[in-house]
């Protein structure tokens, strides 16, 4: 037992050579406080991942909420066995992003006009810490009391889609890009930023009105994409959601086709700008927040993927397939804990489960693990195995049985977006596989969204979530021992 604990440390430790690169100030951790309690077992960094409106920051609030109060997670062993003492909120320790709104987000959904978060525009960090009592210290009757910090951060989804160009050179981006936008529904969007860059001179010396209308016209074009065709992959991230960089001239460059022969000066201070971008904005995020995650979930909103259709769907799908291949999946050993985290446990979560009826979660399941395949399969590759679940942070709907021509209907009853009376509705049923080509007709999906139920903050009330406790039984129920 010693001798294989001691090989698969070994194993978990890096090669001489690349520990010069490995021990860099900015992959160990800042404080040595922070060491200890990773070599300790104390510190959990838990990568909530998702795009664009996946249901990160309903997710966050509502854990937080949960296990501050100790409440309504009875699939949480530590809390169903009575260990889990209690939860506070630490303070943010120099350096770290700014804290998480965890106060405003909770107000918002437990005002008498509940609302949902507006879409994240800046990074922020949550520190959690977790008191509980070991297992198995309670009938040895020891005050055994230990603690476990959780880390997690929040952004905004579209910076997640920045990532990938860490692999990529200014040409293969371009390339891709340009591949992408010649194919609908793009090509219908692109059309305004296209004709402007065919028409540059790119031999001459740049303009920088003319750098300025190019990244505006391609900006516009991200946008569009988004508003109007409901995409998901929009890069750069900052481009539509720049936080701290609106105006900057970071934003200020866009793919180009390749030039026609002769010298590119325009193409050369693109490339220049993409790769500042790129060095500067994006591998210091990776490198401070996204490369250092001990367990990861991945939310999905599938339920919108299916209503957007076949092209939103299979962009949603290439957008977490290349956005995942940005993490680092792996059985995870104290040296590789400190010297290079690796994510040990996955899970895959279907968000927003209570837009339908309980009978078909098994099926936004399946198709969940159909969807994320590629993903799943290579973290198998590596050694973990996936696990994946459909859930509400929020539950803000009640299941109604009724009867249809004599046929007993399963329907969901809430407050849709936007209105302010209850409505019950059939919401639909969700297939068990991708549907085939064919299948995708025009308003074959029409899920709806609800309006946040209140969150009761004291005393007994409707079920406030759905299968929130058994994530985090999965995330990090094994710490709580
Ligand atoms: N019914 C229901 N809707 C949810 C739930 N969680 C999220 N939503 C809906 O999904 C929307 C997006 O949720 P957010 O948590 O803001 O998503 P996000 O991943 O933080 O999105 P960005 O900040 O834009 O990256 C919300 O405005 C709600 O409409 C849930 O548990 N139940
Ligand atoms: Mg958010």
């Amino acid at each position: 037992m010693a001798i294989r604990s001691a090989r698969s440390a070994l194993k978990d430790f890096p090669a001489v050579g690349e520990l010069a690169s490995l021990v860099s100030p900015s992959s160990l951790p800042r404080h040595a406080r922070d060491l200890a309690d990773l070599a300790l077992d104390r510190t959990l960094r838990l990568a909530v991942t998702g795009l664009r409106g996946g249901g990160k920051t309903v997710f966050i609030t509502a854990i937080t909420h949960h296990l501050l109060l100790g409440r309504e997670l009875p699939f949480l062993a530590a809390g169903q066995e009575e260990r889990l003492l209690g939860a506070r909120l630490m303070p943010p320790r120099p350096g770290d992003p700014p804290p998480f709104p965890f106060a405003q987000a909770r107000a918002a959904l437990a005002a008498a006009a509940p609302s949902w978060p507006a879409p994240t525009e800046r990074l922020s960090a949550l520190r959690l810490q977790l008191r509980f009592v070991a297992k198995g210290a309670l009938r040895r009757r020891l005050a055994e009391h230990r603690s476990l910090n959780l880390e997690i951060i929040d952004y905004p989804g579209e910076w997640l889609l920045d990532l990938p160009l860490l692999e990529q050179s200014y040409a293969e981006w371009s390339a891709q890009i340009l591949a992408a936008a010649a194919r609908p529904p793009r090509a219908a969007l692109a059309g305004d930023w296209l004709s402007f860059v065919a028409g540059l001179e790119r031999e001459a010396p740049p303009e920088p009105a003319q750098v300025v209308q190019a990244a505006a016209l391609y900006t516009r074009y991200l946008q569009r994409c988004q508003a109007e065709a409901g995409l998901s992959r929009v890069q750069p991230g900052r481009f539509t959601m720049p936080g701290d960089l609106a105006g900057s001239d970071l934003l200020q460059f866009c793919p180009l086709p390749p030039p026609e022969g002769g010298r590119d000066r325009f193409g050369a201070l693109m490339a220049e700008r993409y790769e500042r971008y790129r060095d500067t904005v994006v591998r210091s995020f990776y490198r401070d927040h996204f490369s250092r995650f001990d367990r990861q979930i991945v939310l999905v909103d599938l339920l919108g993927a299916l209503n957007r259709g076949r092209a939103c769907f299979d962009d949603v799908e290439a957008a977490l397939a290349t956005v995942l291949r940005s993490f680092r999946y792996g059985p995870s050993g104290l040296l590789a804990r400190l010297f290079r985290p690796r994510i040990e446990v996955l899970l895959f979560a279907a968000s927003k489960a209570d837009h339908v009826a309980p009978n078909q979660h098994h099926n936004l399941r399946l198709l969940l693990e159909q969807m994320v395949s590629e993903a799943a399969g290579n973290a198998r590759f590596e050694g973990i195995r996936p696990a994946f679940v459909s859930l509400a942070a929020l539950r803000s709907t009640d299941v109604v049985r009724t009867d249809h021509h004599g046929q007993a209907l399963s329907c969901v009853r809430g407050i849709l977006k936007g209105e302010n009376r209850e409505t019950v509705l059939f919401p639909g049923e969700i297939p068990a596989e991708l549907p085939a080509d064919d299948d995708w007709s025009e308003d074959r999906f029409r899920f709806r969204d609800f309006a946040p139920r209140r969150l009761v903050l004291q005393g007994e009330g409707k079920p406030q979530h759905i299968r929130l406790d058994q994530a985090l039984e999965v995330l990090l129920g094994d710490r709580l021992r």
